[in-house]
């Protein structure tokens, strides 16, 4: 048996969940951090792309990611595998109505699913892989809607976001000299796309770059600071994480006036679910994700209608381009501005002609030394032209390269749309059927307006545009549709606002009428977004700290 007395328990240990940890122990609590996932690296949360082998080959960490990503719905499938071997057990679907197979979902439909979406349970969350673009959502486009305003105002919010870029390392410097970073943006520039820039991305330089080529990726680590260390005893507070503990139940309590409080919470250690586990806090926050939040809300019984509705993800199109000979054979020309860039790359070239013409094994054609790091740009995402786009090289479940083609060669196009909320987009969570961790089954039922349909339209007219300056389209990667829900960046299915009646938090990310119940993550974006959530999704909890200050007795 295990008993926990703390100020705060924290559901979920992603950079969200990590930000209230962080500050609430800077400011003397003492916080209890649980997660589902395991730990899988030394410190809490980091982000495995840092280590030696993908820094030297960032498309082997397609497969981890892969392997990372817990799909949420499967819409069922129980056709007839005809071609099975007669011999091999079979039955007649229709007869076996109920049957749940190989954890599908009878209850999701095909046609209104996110079907990429998907959770990664590990201490970190999804930050132990993500891209680590952290742009701010843009103040009119994306921070206000059907003229209303942010929940949170423009003056508070630019402080958060100073703050928030401040915790997880933000910056638009690490890529910005390389030579290949500045000859797309270059050639876009000059093909007069001049809205192409440093996409801002959650990392650092390495000390030893010159001799590493390695860069330092932020995550859940990175806002932890000294608490990421297992082993560190904060000056005061203390702070301790127990990874493979789920939370299946919050126990609200009525408290008189319409008001709730949590009571104390179930919680199961999956290593040992013989053990019983016992937790009280004074303030609860779930910090899981857009989906998995709302689920243990529903498992709770909170009496939102709000909850799990007013979904918004993005439509996103994508393509692969191998860069054209026309931009290779000028590279020197086209990087006239840069005068580090072009000595590196022109040093380079003469050496490697050399080496051709002196027959020496391993002379290399293509005309940019190994060192120089991938291209980071996007084009923010404005009135006009709502979607954001990120023209990077990166590792995703999706788009690999083929070995014959150099890498160095493959610049990825991201264009993420827009949906704004909507009551009837929704995720719902069933009554009957669990999912693999015991819970209530997410269902989906999402679809765009004919609005946002048009939009995708423009927006791939957009892509391909700006794809046909930089090159060819790669084999398997031309311009296409993804499947919906791959951008993992669902929000809206918790979303704060001022008004009860259509949102889950007030602007405090206090569940309403819960005095002791707080929540973090993308699920509290409440207008939809195209641009990255996470530095908005740090920079509302950072604002939601401030109110559990205010409850906790001091310390
Ligand atoms: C998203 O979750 C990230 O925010 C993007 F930056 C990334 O390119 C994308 O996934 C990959 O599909």
């Amino acid at each position: 048996m295990s008993k926990y007395d703390v100020d705060v328990l924290i559901v979920g240990s992603g950079p969200v969940g990590a930000t209230f940890a962080r500050k609430l122990v800077d400011a003397g609590h003492h916080v209890l951090m649980i997660d589902a996932g395991a730990q899988l690296s030394g410190t809490y949360g980091e982000h495995l792309k840092n280590s030696f082998l993908y820094q030297k080959n960032v498309d082997l960490f397609a497969s981890v990611i892969r392997g990372h990503l817990h799909p949420l719905s499967i819409a069922k499938d129980d056709s007839p595998v005809v071609t099975l071997d007669p011999s091999s057990f079979s039955y007649d679907a229709e007869e076996w109505p109920g049957f749940v197979l190989n954890n599908q979902n009878p209850e999701q439909k095909k046609r209104d699913n996110l079907g990429a979406s998907a959770a990664t349970y590990a201490v970190g969350g999804m930050a132990t892989h993500w891209t680590c673009a952290v742009p701010e959502f843009h103040a009119t486009l994306e921070r206000t809607y059907n003229g209303e305003q942010y929940p949170i105002d423009a003056t508070t919010m630019d402080k958060l976001y100073k703050e928030a870029a401040g915790l997880l390392h933000r910056s638009e410097a690490v890529f910005a000299s390389s030579a290949r970073h500045l000859l797309v943006r270059e050639v876009l520039h000059r093909a007069k796309f001049t809205d192409v820039r440093e996409l801002p991305l959650a990392v650092r330089a390495r000390p030893d770059q010159a001799k590493s080529d390695a860069v330092h990726w932020s995550a859940a680590d990175t806002v932890l600071g000294p608490l990421a260390n297992p082993r560190h005893t904060p000056t005061q507070g203390s702070f301790r994480l127990l990874a493979e503990h789920q939370c299946t139940k919050l126990e609200l309590t009525d408290d008189g006036n319409g008001q709730q409080r949590v009571t104390g919470v179930k919680v199961r250690n999956l290593r040992d679910l013989n053990e019983k586990v016992t937790i009280n806090a004074e303030v609860y926050v779930v910090a899981c994700n857009p989906v998995l939040t709302p689920q243990l809300l529903f498992a709770s019984e909170l009496r939102n209608e709000a909850n799990g509705r007013y979904l918004t993800e993005q439509p996103m199109a994508f393509c692969q381009t191998v860069l054209k000979q026309s931009i290779l054979d000028n590279v020197e020309t086209l990087l006239e501005k840069y005068p580090d860039a072009r000595t590196r790359v022109k040093e380079y070239i003469e050496k490697q002609r050399q080496k051709q013409q002196e027959k020496t094994p391993g002379a290399d054609p293509v005309p940019f030394p190994k060192g120089e790091l991938e291209p980071n740009l996007w084009i923010p995402a404005v009135p006009g032209q709502p979607w954001h786009c990120q023209i990077h090289r990166d590792a995703f479940s999706y788009g690999e390269v083929p070995p014959n083609i150099d890498s160095r060669l493959i610049v990825d196009l991201r264009w993420f749309g827009m949906s704004r909320p909507r009551r009837s987009n929704r995720v719902t969570f069933s009554r009957d059927i669990k999912d693999t961790f015991g819970m209530p089954q997410p269902t989906f039922h999402f679809e765009l307006s004919k609005e946002e349909r048009a939009d995708c339209g423009r927006m791939m007219e957009h892509m391909m545009r700006v794809a046909a300056q930089l090159g060819g389209f790669m084999p398997g990667s031309e311009p296409q549709f993804l499947t919906p829900g791959l951008p993992l960046h669902i929000a809206g299915t918790t979303r704060m606002g001022k008004d009860e009646k259509t949102s889950v938090v007030d602007p405090n990310s206090q569940v309403w009428r819960v005095k002791n119940l707080f929540l973090g993550g993308n699920g509290l974006h409440p207008f939809g977004n195209a641009a990255n959530p996470t530095l908005t999704s740090v920079a509302m909890a950072l604002q939601a700290v401030e109110k559990i200050k205010t409850i906790l007795p001091s310390s």
